[in-house]
């Protein structure tokens, strides 16, 4: 992947944020302290979603005038459980139609419900709002026009201001599904670029089976793109691809077939606890992952020097053939991700414990009042990953653990 840096801003946009709670705090914190537990202060955020009390319980009003422009309690949002909101536009017309299937978007909507995080309220997992035009207060999701080398960022911000309520902007995340993109190195077959951590993504499935991917695919590569502006990475604490020691759909080894989990894929999951570090020059076959019982319902996908034939097992916990010697032995010295270089691959986190719930303009009362284009000079992307694999390479991976797990 490219990591682009557009530094020196962060130090400003958090200042930012703080002044846009003081605001806030000065405008509501009256009728606050009047109408809620001393415990519930409006400019807090007790669930930890990035989204302020005072908005989660009766709305944001973007500019002060007593109109609530975005209605959180009717589009389900609970002050003591965490959000997210996403709203998606696609690309549809003559010759290409990239609306994702219903049934990719509800099960990342299931992952999320599924996540391993506790709420205030007792609950666990996050609520996934998904705004793809389905009706009810689920309007903002629509058909853009096809545009098979849409330019990032400038395309993108342009289609963003035509299509997205700025009073949006510290809710929602903003995702297109498009055909492919070019990102200033010319037109791509990659499956998605986002800002990490940020508040917009591009799910780009033109070149993928069907000209918009499966359902797999699509499930996948929405729940890839999106944890990167959430903040994960494809190592999960770090940018080093392939790790057999990372069990998340931000892996490549399992963006388009999800993890595998008890014998089969299709866990569309980050992953969901710590996995120790693996050392290439010193490998023991007999441990595996070695993460625990917890692990052994897990497989995981490896790759031996020098034909860097793809390897998977449905058991990380147990003995793993780390080179391909056909024995198993400790001490082994051997390549597993793929680039043909000996290093310690560092261990991996619970992604879902990591999350990164205010990337961009999420949280900051004030940017609901400016223009898109006036908030994306305000809050830079810290970095921009680009999928740097094309189609072919990708779905050879997935093809290759089909092939493993009938
Ligand atoms: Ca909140
Ligand atoms: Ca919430
Ligand atoms: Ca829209
Ligand atoms: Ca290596
Ligand atoms: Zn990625």
């Amino acid at each position: 992947m490219l990591h682009f840096n557009r530094n020196g801003s962060i130090n400003a946009f958090k200042l930012l944020k703080i002044s846009g709670v003081l605001v806030l705090s000065t405008l509501l914190g009256t009728v606050f302290f009047n109408s809620l537990a001393s415990a519930q202060q409006a400019n807090g955020d007790d669930d930890g979603d990035g989204l302020l009390n005072s908005w989660e319980i009766n709305g944001y009003d973007a500019n002060g005038d007593g109109t609530i422009d975005v209605d959180l309690p009717a589009l389900g949002a609970n002050y003591q459980r965490k959000d997210v909101f996403v709203e998606i536009d696609w690309m549809q017309g003559a010759g290409c139609n990239q609306k994702p299937s219903t049934e990719a978007i509800s099960r990342i909507v299931t992952s999320f419900a599924q996540a391993p995080l506790t709420n205030p309220d007792g609950s666990t997992g996050i609520t996934l709002h998904v705004d793809y035009g389905q009706g009810g207060g689920l309007t903002g999701g629509n058909a853009l026009s096809c545009n098979s080398a849409l330019q990032w960022p400038s395309g993108f911000q342009t289609l963003k201001a035509a299509n997205f309520d700025p009073a949006r902007q510290p809710i929602f995340h903003y995702n297109i599904w498009g055909i492919q993109y070019d990102a200033g190195s010319g037109v791509t077959t990659s499956s998605g670029i986002a800002e990490l951590p940020g508040d917009d993504f591009l799910v780009s499935l033109g070149a993928f089976p069907g000209g918009n991917g499966t359902v797999d695919q699509q499930a996948g590569t929405f729940m890839h793109e999106m944890g990167h502006n959430y903040g994960l990475r494809h190592g999960g604490g770090d940018n080093v691809n392939y790790k057999p020691n990372h069990l998340s759909v931000m892996s490549y080894s399992f963006q388009l077939t999800g993890v595998i989990l008890n014998g089969a894929t299709g866990s569309f999951d980050y992953q969901r606890f710590g996995i120790d570090s693996l050392n290439e020059r010193n490998l023991s076959e007999n441990q595996g992952l070695n993460a625990g019982t917890g692990l052994a319902a897990y497989g995981t996908v490896w790759f031996c020097a020098p034909l860097q034939s793809q390897r998977t097992t449905t058991n990380a916990d147990a003995a793993i053939d780390w080179n391909c010697s056909g024995q198993i032995a400790d001490g082994v010295q051997a390549s597993i991700n793929r680039d043909l270089l000996r290093t310690t691959l560092q261990e991996t986190p619970n992604q879902w414990a990591s999350l990164i719930f205010d990337g961009g303009a999420i949280g900051s009362e004030a940017a609901g009042r400016r223009s898109v284009r006036e908030n994306f000079q305000l809050f830079p992307a810290r970095e921009t990953v680009i999928e740097d694999l094309s189609a072919p390479e990708l779905l050879d991976i997935e093809r290759r653990i089909r092939e493993a797990l009938p």
